[in-house]
């Protein structure tokens, strides 16, 4: 079996780049087949993300954002006014914009993989709001990055919302958040979501929700690698699970073979045998002291948080 499972150097003509082929193969090829979670968001995925966002059983986005409604000024009272509001992995900047009214950054810059998607949304909010000065830079977060000389160095506040720090692993984060400490002199600090730590039927419901969202959402990775490196997966021979794994803290995603499948793409291939899976996602959870001591180990000096009345998701504010 492990014999016919092969990559060979034939050369492509597709677009994707010898990177992304290379990584996605590696993941592929591995004894325990795994993908990254970047990959869930094409066109398609992004939808059903914003569709994820609205389902009863999605908790996260609807309560971080009545955490945002009940504590803004409290938060602003802990932030200070103007400075820089860094907006990392901003989409449409909806969340950040929430914010100007009350923090009244002197610059606002949002940071997406691809500076195109964030164009729209920057010129409508310049337009709302004329007096703060609006950079959009285009950076990969998960590789090594640096800001570009025009974002003024004091009072740099990062935005980091949604809690998409669970997708790192615990040491990722903690070596992120160091790299964000770092970004920052005296005046600077992070405002970040976090999810918690909770009842596991909960989580379970959240990741696995009666409509199937996030199982397309799940099973949707393969129409995308499909696209990426021209293989044959056939959607309806896996099956979208996901569960709360307690000990380590962590929802994980996987797609579960229904039968036997072989699966090929130019250049390699792999033989799934039914019940074998990829692991598509983790999304760990924290609790506020947990994650309090991972920003005390990246050099943040004080933390502020709220959260709402079940303790399900925390904002937290820490000066550098
Ligand atoms: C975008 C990483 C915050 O982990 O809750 C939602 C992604 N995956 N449902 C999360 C996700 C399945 C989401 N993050």
């Amino acid at each position: 079996n492990s014999l016919a499972n092969t990559a060979n150097s034939v050369t492509n003509t597709r677009s994707t780049p010898p990177h992304i082929i290379r990584e996605l193969e590696n993941g592929l090829l591995a004894d325990a087949a795994y993908t990254s979670p970047k990959y869930f968001y094409d066109a398609v995925g992004s939808v059903l993300f914003e569709a994820i966002c609205v389902l009863p059983e999605y908790y996260p986005t609807r309560t971080e954002s009545e955490i945002f409604t009940r504590h803004m000024a409290d938060m602003a009272q802990s932030i200070g006014a103007g400075g820089s509001l860094i907006d990392l992995g901003a989409g449409n900047c909806a969340k950040a914009a929430r914010l100007f009214p009350v923090l009244h950054p002197d610059q606002y810059v949002p940071i997406d993989i691809s500076v195109s998607h964030l164009q729209d949304a920057v010129r409508r909010l310049q337009q709302r709001f004329p007096h703060i000065e609006m950079t959009a830079l285009g950076l990969d977060l998960a590789q090594d990055w640096k800001l570009p000389a025009e974002v003024r160095r004091d009072q740099r506040l990062f935005f980091y919302p949604g809690s998409s720090i669970g997708n790192f692993e615990p040491e990722e984060a903690l070596a992120f958040l160091c790299h964000l400490r770092a970004a920052c002199d005296r005046t600077g600090g992070i405002l970040i979501g976090v999810d918690l730590i909770k009842d596991k039927a909960l989580l379970d419901a959240a990741y696995d929700d009666s409509l199937g969202v996030t199982a397309a959402f799940n099973l949707n990775l393969l129409r995308h690698i499909n696209h990426l490196l021209h293989a044959d997966f056939d959607v309806r021979q896996w099956q979208h699970e996901a569960f709360f794994n307690t000990e380590k803290s962590r929802i994980e995603m996987h797609l579960r073979a229904r039968e036997d499948i072989q699966v090929s793409w130019p250049g390699g291939q792999r033989n799934f045998i039914k019940g074998e899976h990829i692991h598509t996602e983790n999304s760990y959870k924290y609790s506020i002291q947990g994650f309090n001591a991972l920003l005390a180990d990246a050099g943040f000096s004080h933390s502020c948080h709220w959260t709402d009345k079940n303790e399900w998701f925390a904002v937290i504010h820490a000066k550098a």
